[in-house]
């Protein structure tokens, strides 16, 4: 029996600690995060033929090194490599949400989108085009409530095909198909059982995508310029290439990051060219966009989101249909 190990990470108060009760059926007390000690918790369970092990990793705003959560998570996604990682969004909050998914797009993880406190985007009435975010992210995007359970078992079907996409990538095309197909079959006898409405009649449309396209968050030319030439010479490092997203940790190393930093310093013997070659990027940022390379990377994210945003979602308080 194969165990999936799957992580929950998310902003305070999304919804995360809920979807773990409801998943794995535990009874952790959800409340505000209180605790001295930053800690995740772990819960077992079975479905659908798999072993899940997921764990309820502590809120987070960003994946930075300023504080003990975000470094916790951090520590946890890079030494723990979950298979698939929930990036559990408040959907009444999409625009500061969405900052702690662009990075992890960053990473280069395998993660699907619960789109959380759905219940509370239907009753404010606005609007979001799932499908057109979903594809913009790159990322499945499953609507959930975890207070209900409803969505739960949808968001599953899709880990359970992001799983085996991973198991099949880079084989041939029927063997993909052959995943494709299964996922859509459990996903049209949930959407029988459950009758989920709206969603479920595009039931294929979740299931494929789990098969999603892989994007990069584009930081506007200088920074991807600067981002590149980092990457290359982390790139040197073969071994680096299999643990690491070297994408992840060159923008890591423009943004100054310490935690980063000595991770290369400690791990690859070319650090000192790397180091140098990021201060001088730096510079160059700092001539040719008049910004530091932090600030610039954190707008070009925000950019991108308040973009998406524009594409997809409507507030039903500020219509200005004509
Ligand atoms: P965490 O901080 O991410 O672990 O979030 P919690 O699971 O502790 O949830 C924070 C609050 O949001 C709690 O009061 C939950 O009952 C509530 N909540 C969680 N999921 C939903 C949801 O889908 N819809 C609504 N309306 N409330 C939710
Ligand atoms: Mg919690
Ligand atoms: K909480």
């Amino acid at each position: 029996r194969r165990t999936i190990n799957v992580a929950l990470v998310g902003n305070p108060n999304c919804g995360k600690t809920s979807l773990f009760n409801v998943a794995s059926g535990s009874h952790e007390h959800v409340g505000n995060y209180s605790g001295v000690t930053v800690d995740a918790k772990e819960g077992f369970f079975d479905y659908q033929g798999y072993h899940f092990r997921l764990v309820d990793l502590p809120g987070t705003y960003s994946l930075s090194a300023y504080s003990p959560e975000e470094l916790y998570v951090r520590k946890h996604i890079i030494e723990q490599t979950p298979d698939v990682i929930i990036n559990v969004v408040d959907a009444g909050n999409l625009e500061r949400n969405l900052y702690l998914t662009t990075q992890l797009i960053d990473m280069n993880v395998r993660m699907v989108i619960a789109l959380n406190m759905y219940d509370a985007l239907e009753h404010s009435g606005n609007k979001l085009d799932i499908k057109g975010l979903s594809s913009l992210l790159g990322t499945p995007i499953v609507p959930t409530i975890s207070r209900t359970g409803k969505g739960i078992e949808e968001l599953f079907h899709v880990i359970i095909g992001l799983y085996e996409g991973a198991d099949f990538m880079g084989q041939k095309e029927e063997i993909q198909n052959e995943a494709l197909r299964q996922l859509r079959e459990w996903h049209d006898a949930y959407v029988e059982d459950h009758s989920y409405g709206s969603h479920g009649e595009e039931a294929g449309d979740i299931a494929s995508q789990a098969f999603i396209r892989h994007i990069h968050i584009n930081h506007g030319p200088e920074l991807e310029r600067s981002i590149d030439l980092v990457k290359k010479e982390i790139s040197k490092n073969s071994s680096i290439r299999q643990t690491y997203s070297t994408r992840f940790l060159a923008i890591k190393l423009l943004e100054n990051d310490k935690d980063i930093e000595q991770r290369v310093i400690a791990s690859l013997p070319n650090a000192r060219d790397i180091l140098e070659l990021r201060d001088k990027e730096a510079q160059r940022l700092k001539e040719s966009i008049n910004e530091d390379s932090e600030q610039a990377i954190t707008n070009a994210k925000y950019g991108f989101i308040s973009g998406a945003l524009q594409e997809t979602y409507t507030d039903n308080h500020q219509d200005t249909e004509m």
